[in-house]
């Protein structure tokens, strides 16, 4: 039985590893409860909460010093770019000082380590046109978000060359499914689409608004593919001291995402086209080639993932319907 810290373990990604792992391993989950929700994570003996942010020092060292983890995942973090932009000292504080923080923490009080995973993000290749992006493609981040991942990320992988602390980056591209909170405009645009069926589907009269005339596209990868690609890289040999994009290799665009989604419910989503988000990148996609030489292969399309996710979104609804 592993030992398992997950940093932003009530989280979207978070949740879902912890919950994952917490089948067969114990895990232990610190969250602030930002964004996330202890409602996301299954009640399992061998999953242990704890409220509290990364960025609080004697909780991280109490935590660190009191367990030897096998494996641990900072997935902690701001995650919106447009926060970063209004508050980039607070988020700076979070998506970089508690990263550099942990690494200190982990080189001095955890002996056992087998690998630190950190999250960064495609945000690190910014507008920069050419496509596919590889690990090794030109940098430019272009917000105190970008710039907070990939600086934590260098730091990340240094002290694996430096100190030989076990750790490695990834870099998601844009992940979706569900316990993906769409409370924010900045939320994952599949969030958001989703809940407008949801409102759709309980009759209720809403839109859906697409910034630019939907012919942007991104790599769109499902939780259940981002969950099978983490536990590879924490558990391969070849990962250590290494960055790796997680998508699908493929880009789909947001025209297209509704017409999947219209078409399995055969029912019009409502779209009300809006001017294009100034920031936003056109195009988005990842080569993967580097995480596939390790054994990833994505199992999901987006047609498929998505049929996933809208089926399990249909579920729930049901069954809240019939608790009423
Ligand atoms: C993703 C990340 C962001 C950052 C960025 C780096 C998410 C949620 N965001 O932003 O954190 O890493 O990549 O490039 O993963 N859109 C709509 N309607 C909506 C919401 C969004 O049309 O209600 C558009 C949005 O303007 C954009 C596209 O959908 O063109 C995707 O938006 P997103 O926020 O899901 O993801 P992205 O790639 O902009």
């Amino acid at each position: 039985m592993k030992r398992i810290l997950i940093t932003g373990g009530a989280g979207f990604i978070g949740s879902t590893l912890a919950n994952f792992y917490s089948k067969e391993h114990k895990v232990t989950v610190i969250d602030d409860l930002s964004m996330g929700s202890i409602s996301n994570l299954d009640s399992s003996a061998n999953l242990c909460f704890i409220e509290g942010s990364v960025t609080d020092r004697e909780l991280m060292e109490k935590v660190l010093s009191k367990t030897q983890f096998d494996y641990i995942f900072h997935l902690a973090a701001i995650a919106s770019v447009a926060d970063s932009v209004a508050r980039p000292l607070e988020t700076h504080q979070i998506n970089f000082d508690s990263v550099f923080q942990l690494l200190e923490l982990v080189k001095n009080n955890q002996f056992e380590l087998k690998r630190l995973l950190f999250a960064s993000s495609a945000a690190v290749y910014g507008d920069e046109p050419t496509l596919p992006k590889q690990e090794e493609s030109v940098i430019r981040p272009l917000t105190p978000y970008a710039i907070d991942k990939f600086a934590a990320e260098k730091y990340v992988v240094d002290y694996y060359h430096l100190y030989g602390v076990p750790t490695s980056a990834v870099r998601f591209f844009n992940v979706y499914g569900p316990k993906q909170n769409p409370e924010s405009p900045y939320s994952g645009v599949i969030s958001i689409m989703m809940d407008r069926y949801k409102k759709l589907l309980n009759k209720e009269a809403i839109d859906f608004t697409v910034f630019g005339d939907g012919t942007q596209s991104r790599d769109f990868v499902f939780i259940e593919d981002v969950i099978q690609a983490l536990d590879l890289i924490a558990t391969s040999q070849d990962s250590l001291g290494e960055v790796y994009n997680i998508g699908t290799g493929k880009a789909i665009n947001l025209n297209e995402l509704v017409s999947i989604v219209d078409n399995f419910l055969g029912i019009n989503l409502p779209i009300c086209y809006e001017d294009e988000r100034s920031g936003d990148i056109k195009h988005s996609l990842a080569d993967i080639s580097k995480v596939t030489e390790i054994g990833y292969e994505p199992n999901y399309t987006v047609k498929t993932g998505l049929e996933k996710y809208v089926s399990y979104e249909l579920n729930n609804l049901n069954g809240e319907d019939s608790k009423k």
